[in-house]
């Protein structure tokens, strides 16, 4: 299948995160992508594309507009206050506070479109921010084009993002916007896979009342892990979404037998579904060396993985999100598609 890789994703490059109480390195960093890549080569998938530019108008169909309209705003008013390092956000409009009025002020502004501080800005991170947008709506085209299956090599990810915030180093959701847009494009029903350790509350909350979009994840349960206030197995959707979101949370220590039953209800629904076309956000930080994950996937499961969605027997765009032990991170991502294929 064709991958689609732009190399703006690297200027997204030396942020910090908060972990146990200290600052450290941002897991989420550019050697991922560039491993990925390499891995895609060196297994020849098949070609790497440069993606097409786009306008902001398919990230507005799936974002608020003064949302979208902020990200490119944030690095220049930082060093306009003569700034450096990472822009962050250290207050946030939570229970008991306004909600309902932007502030002024960049570090105000920056915690009324966040919900955590583990999505930073520096120089570079906008730019990467569009190319990452870039990257999904060009796969996108390819399958909405006749290509079986198509690989966004998308980063910064996306999951975490909602309509209105970003959040673990989220900033636009890919696979939501690549969902909306097959839409756009005609399809009558679109499911969207997320099988990142980490639930994609951003593309929950995105498709929450929606019947048009079936969003299905598994990932650790949020009674002990991130996101932590989303993803539980009784939010089912709302109104006309009632019945169309489905949560797998999964206990830590989950190893290959119990994630794959999962996997395997999750797809048995998606069938059910009958979407047009399956959006796959394709996370491998499930696999058992994740430094900051608790399953116990081996690299040897990732085939398994591909092989099963591609019993599903429908156009797929695979979305790039998570996976942070980096040495495995190519062996694991393209395992899945190499499995896809049936190789
Ligand atoms: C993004 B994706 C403190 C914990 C914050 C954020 C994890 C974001 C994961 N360092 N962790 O779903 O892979
Ligand atoms: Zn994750």
């Amino acid at each position: 299948m064709k991958t689609v890789y732009s190399p703006l994703h690297a200027g997204h490059a030396g942020t910090m995160e908060l972990m146990s109480g200290a600052i450290v390195p941002g897991f989420e960093k550019p050697s991922r992508a560039e491993i990925v890549r390499s891995r895609v080569e060196s297994e020849k998938l098949g070609p790497i594309l440069a993606p097409e530019l786009h306008d902001l108008s398919a990230a507005k169909r799936v974002h608020k507009a003064d949302y979208i309209d902020f990200l490119p705003t944030v690095y220049p008013e930082w060093e306009a206050l003569g700034r450096s390092g990472s822009a962050m956000p250290y207050t946030w409009p939570t229970r008991g506070l306004r909600g309902d009025v932007v502030p002024d002020t960049i570090d105000a502004r920056l915690g009324y479109y966040s919900f955590d501080a583990g999505a930073p800005f520096v120089k570079g991170t906008w730019e990467a921010i569009k190319s990452s947008y870039d990257v999904v709506l060009t796969g996108a085209k390819l399958v909405k084009s006749g290509e079986p299956a198509a690989f966004a090599l998308c980063r910064p990810p996306g999951h975490h993002a909602g309509a209105g915030f970003m959040g673990g180093y989220c900033y636009i959701n890919n696979a939501a916007v690549a969902a909306q847009w097959f839409l756009d494009q005609g399809a009558r029903r679109v499911a969207i896979l997320d099988v990142d350790y980490h639930h994609g509350n951003g593309t929950q909350e995105i498709f929450y009342s929606r019947a048009d979009v079936q969003v299905l994840n598994l990932h650790g349960d949020p009674m002990v892990e991130y996101p932590y206030f989303l993803g539980h197995a009784d939010e089912r959707g709302e109104g006309p979404g009632e019945g169309f979101n489905v949560n797998y949370p999964l206990p830590f220590g989950t190893s290959w037998e119990a994630w794959n039953a999962a996997l395997d209800d999750a797809c048995v629904k998606l069938s059910a579904y009958g979407p047009d076309v399956v959006v796959v956000s394709l996370g491998v930080d499930t696999f058992e060396k994740d430094p900051i994950s608790q399953f116990k996937l081996k690299s040897s499961d990732y085939p398994k993985i591909g092989a099963r969605i591609a019993r599903l027997n429908l156009p797929t765009l695979f979305v790039m999100e998570g996976g942070y032990a980096v040495d495995e991170i190519g062996v694991n991502a393209v395992g899945v598609l190499t499995g896809f294929e049936g190789r």
